[in-house]
């Protein structure tokens, strides 16, 4: 891979380097070589991007009408399909995700996230009551929605370009300002966006950018920001519980999407196909780095041996390689230090008993790869439901495939987790498949179906997978103040 010039942080409309001269490297997760040197921005930084942010809501941006808006937005999304070839190119060298889901998913959906929710805040309408008065001449009550102010927004490195839409489509489309911390690991197509937003006349301050880790460093700085009004945060677990707490300071709202451990959940009544397919798509795709995917999969007894067998065929036919190939369909995980983390619950799985069906390790790849963070898919069998590879997310491309032999038994052993994000079922009797979506305890199920969500519908989750939910009139709830207005007449 070629190395890019310094990424700077984007403030005020400007690239900005550290005043500090502090860098980073961004390293390929395909190959280990340098991708990007990073700018990381120090407390001042910040503090200027906040400001620049702060300033922005009264200029021109917090005057502007919402069909103005409209149009700037929908020029946005224009210039993001305008620019796919750039966006897809830094987005494969910070991530190393396949070229065939990066254009399939991650740029098309990203840019999708600009004209949905400027649609949604241009169909909103407000609350309007007539009420009486002891003099007879009445009242007239009305809510109005106003920007909600500068919001921070702190993003994980498995999608990182759809993430940061997701954030900022309502965030802007309602006339808010914001200040993003891209994860480390993945800096880039944020930045990118940014410049594309000023060039098509999205005002300088709206968007702004820095870069940097977390404690001690850009995330935490901004955070514990007192101008910042609101905090919308994608990532670990542990991570939600240390910025709730800078949260906590000011009392600023959160919306957290976190991790999961997931179920996919497949009847003998199935159709046997399409349920294979799903689960190795729910299971591998992007190398399992994703928040909604399955990790533990549980199968009807009568289908379990034979379901086995076609999803080890299934993982062992996945195409591991290059990832701007186009035929490529598994790439590598994000870095050598997630890999190590997964690698441990490979060696973990087999102390607490797993038998291994595929996978396991780490597979022999080209000389020019082989300092990449690449990874075999695994499956195994034989876990028991209390497993620590059984409740922890690991966030790679593995599960663990369980008989099961009632509705009622398996109901219960996929809701015997402290996370509650998605669950994926597979069925083809309709009460049965209603049922399920009533007694499963997530945020999402899916039914003969997986990651199939039109963004008016909320996403999120429930006890360690989150606060809230984004998508649809939920995001315009987070994203909004709701003034009442009591009129005397
Ligand atoms: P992470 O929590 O390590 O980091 C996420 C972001 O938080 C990064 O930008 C990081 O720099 C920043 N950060 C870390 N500590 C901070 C602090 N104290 N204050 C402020 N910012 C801080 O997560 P990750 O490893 O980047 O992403 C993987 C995790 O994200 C997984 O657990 C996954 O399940 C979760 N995830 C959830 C969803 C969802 O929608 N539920 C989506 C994607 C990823
Ligand atoms: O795009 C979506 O619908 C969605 N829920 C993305 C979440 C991805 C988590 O890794």
């Amino acid at each position: 891979m070629t190395m890019q010039p310094t990424l700077l942080n984007f403030i005020n409309g400007q690239s900005v380097a550290a005043a500090s001269g502090k860098t980073f490297d961004r390293l390929s997760p395909a190959d280990g070589s340098l991708v990007q040197r990073v700018s990381e921005a120090g407390a001042p930084e910040v503090q200027a991007a906040v400001a620049a942010a702060k300033a922005a809501l009264k200029g021109p941006w917090g005057t502007m009408d919402v069909s103005t808006r409209a149009a700037l937005l929908y020029k946005l999304a224009e210039a993001i399909e305008a620019n796919t070839e750039l966006l897809l190119r830094a987005e494969i060298a910070d991530t190393g995700k396949p070229i065939s889901l990066a254009s399939g998913l991650d740029i098309p959906r990203g840019a999708a996230n600009f004209r949905v929710f400027i649609d949604m805040v241009k169909a909103t309408h407000e609350a309007s009551y007539q009420s009486s008065t002891p003099d007879g001449r009445g009242a007239l009550n009305y809510t109005l929605r106003r920007p909600k102010g500068v919001i921070a927004v702190i993003c994980p490195w498995n999608l990182p370009f759809l993430n940061v839409t997701w954030k900022l489509g309502p965030a802007l489309a309602l006339g808010n300002t914001v200040v993003v911390k891209p994860s480390e690991e993945t800096p880039t197509t944020a930045t990118m966006l940014a410049q594309i937003a000023k060039d098509v006349g999205v005002p300088d301050g709206v968007i702004n950018i820095v870069h940097g880790f977390g404690p001690g460093s850009a995330g935490e700085f901004l955070t514990q920001h007192e101008d910042v009004a609101a905090i919308t945060f994608t990532g670990e677990t542990r991570t939600g519980t240390a910025i709730m707490k800078a949260a906590a300071e000011g009392t600023r709202p959160v919306s957290f999407e976190l991790g999961g451990k997931n179920a996919g959940i497949v009847f003998a009544d199935c159709d046997f196909d399409a349920a294979v397919e799903g689960i190795t798509r729910s299971t591998y795709l992007n190398s399992g780095q994703v928040c909604l995917g399955t990790e533990r999969v549980f199968v009807e007894r009568p289908i379990f041996d034979k379901f086995v067998a076609a999803l080890k065929a299934k993982a062992e036919a996945l195409v591991i390689g290059d990832p701007m190939n186009a035929a490529t369909t598994f790439g590598p995980l994000i870095s050598l230090e997630h890999r190590d983390k997964v690698l441990s619950y490979f060696k973990r799985a087999l102390d607490e008993g797993a038998t291994l069906v595929t996978g396991g390790g780490v597979p022999s790849m080209p000389v020019d790869q082989s300092q990449g963070a690449w990874i075999q898919p695994t499956i195994w069998t034989g876990l028991s439901d209390d497993a620590s590879v059984m409740r922890e997310e690991i966030f790679g491309p593995c599960c663990n495939i369980s008989p099961f032999d009632s509705e009622d038994e398996v109901v219960r052993r996929a809701n015997d987790t402290r996370y509650g994000l998605s669950t994926t079922v597979w069925t083809t009797d309709l009460s049965r498949a209603h049922r399920m979506a009533r007694n499963i305890e997530v945020g999402t199920v899916w039914i003969n179906a997986w990651w199939l969500r039109d963004l008016r519908v909320p996403f999120g989750g429930s006890g360690l997978s989150g606060i809230g939910r984004e998508g649809g009139e939920h995001s315009l709830d987070f994203y909004s103040e709701i003034r009442t207005v009591c009129v005397k007449l």
